[in-house]
Formats: C-alpha cells, structure tokens, sequence
C-alpha cells in the first residue's frame, strides 16, 4: 500500500532525528563508522517504523519478522533505531562502546532486546537470515495480498547487507542456497554506497555487473 505524503514526511522526520541520535553516539564514544550508520537510517526507519511486524515490548514474538544485519559495523543505527522503537531507553545510546555496555561497536545478539544475530565479520549475515528464512517458510501465509509479503503474522526475513560483503565467499554460498530453496519470505537489502574501507569497490574488486549475477542466482 502506498504511503500518504503525511506518512513519508513523518518518516522523514523519525529518520533526521535518528541520525541526530548517531551523531550523539558517536561523539559520545569518540570513534565508530559514520558513513554507513547515517546512510542507512531511512532505510532502518522504514522498517522499524512501516514494514516489520514486530513488538519491542515482547522482543521474542514468535510471530514477529526478523531483521538480520549482516554488516554489524553500521551497528549505531541499529541501536538507535531500536531504542527510538521502544526496546531500550533512548539515553542508554551513549553508552555506545563503553566498557560493560551492551552497545559494543558489533551487536552481540544476547546482550540487548531486539537483535536477532551477533555480526560484524563481513559476509556472514545472508546465510543465516537465509537459514531463517527456510526455517519459517511454511509459517508464511498463501491468502496475503501476493501469496508471500505481509502475511497476517509476519515471520519474513529481511537481511541487510554492505556491497565490501558482496566480495566473500560466503555470501554466495548463501545466494546459491536461497535461489534453491525459493526462498520468497527472505528479502536482501545492499548499501550500495561504491566504497569499502581500501576504496572504490569497482577498484578492489570489481562487482558489478551485480544484479545480473543475483538473477543468474534465480533471485
Ligand atoms: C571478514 C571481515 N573483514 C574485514 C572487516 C573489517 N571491515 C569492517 S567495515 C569494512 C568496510 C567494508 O566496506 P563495506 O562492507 O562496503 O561497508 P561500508 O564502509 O560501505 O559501510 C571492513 C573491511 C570485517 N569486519 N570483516
Ligand atoms: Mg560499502
């Protein structure tokens, strides 16, 4: 269903101010990625705040669709979109990378409400959440609106992903696992931003043409 213009300017503004809370977070700890977190908090807002069935007072919902970040550096938008959700207090956000803080630089999926995998070594995520995704499957509901996308209760799988992650092994592993089993409750969003920390990606190591290779995978 579209979004009114109400709705997306509202959006808009819970993103701004998440990015306000990153930049807080990040000052507050004297160090972490900058560019990723802020790049991606529409992207975390719409879900938070649009497309995921969840419950931040009941983190273990059953029910619930899971949201796996792959890329655990962008963790500050994680935590601050959780927190602006409803899990945890807005102010504990800077406690980010302090130590005894359950925000460290990478979530750590037992230590705070809301994270569904522990992250951080690159190109790890697409295989769990595709794990997931065959694990609940059967659980999707074949009377929604398109057979599979928001089914009554949830339990879609969403991954979000760096393009640096699109240059390990194990993720395509996990595309080739995925167009296998057809898994049509599992959805991949990619930063594509172009750069990883020794440059251009087209430079390290060439990717594209990227959405060709995902097709070839029946994606
Ligand atoms: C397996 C592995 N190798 C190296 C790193 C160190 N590292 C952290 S972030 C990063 C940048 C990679 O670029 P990208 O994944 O595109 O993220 P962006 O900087 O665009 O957010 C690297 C190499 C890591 N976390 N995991
Ligand atoms: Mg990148």
């Amino acid at each position: 269903m579209p979004l009114t213009d109400e709705q997306v300017r509202t959006l808009e503004r819970r993103a701004m101010t998440i990015r306000e809370t990153i930049i807080r977070m990040l000052v507050a700890a004297e160090s972490g990625h900058t560019a990723g977190p802020l790049g991606m908090a529409d992207i975390l807002t719409a879900f938070y705040f649009h497309i995921l069935h969840h419950d931040a007072k009941h983190p273990d919902w059953e029910e619930r669709d899971r949201l796996v970040l792959s890329n655990g550096h962008i963790a500050p938008v994680l935590y601050a979109t959780l927190a602006h959700a409803g899990y945890f207090g807005v102010e504990e956000c800077l406690t980010l990378r302090q130590f005894g803080s359950r925000l460290q630089g990478h979530p750590e999926r037992l230590r705070l409400p809301g994270l569904e995998t522990t992250s951080g070594p690159l190109g790890e995520g697409l295989a769990q959440a595709a794990g997931m995704a065959l694990a609940l499957r059967d659980f999707v509901n074949p009377s929604s609106d398109d057979g599979f996308t928001k089914s009554k209760h949830g339990r879609r799988v969403y991954c979000l992903m760096s393009d640096g992650e699109q240059q390990e092994g194990n993720t395509w592993e996990a595309v080739m696992f995925a167009g296998k089993n057809k898994l049509q409750n599992l959805t991949a969003v990619m930063d594509r931003n172009n750069i990883q920390i020794d440059g251009n990606t087209e430079d390290v190591m060439p990717l594209e043409p990227l959405a060709d290779k995902y097709r070839a995978f029946n994606w």
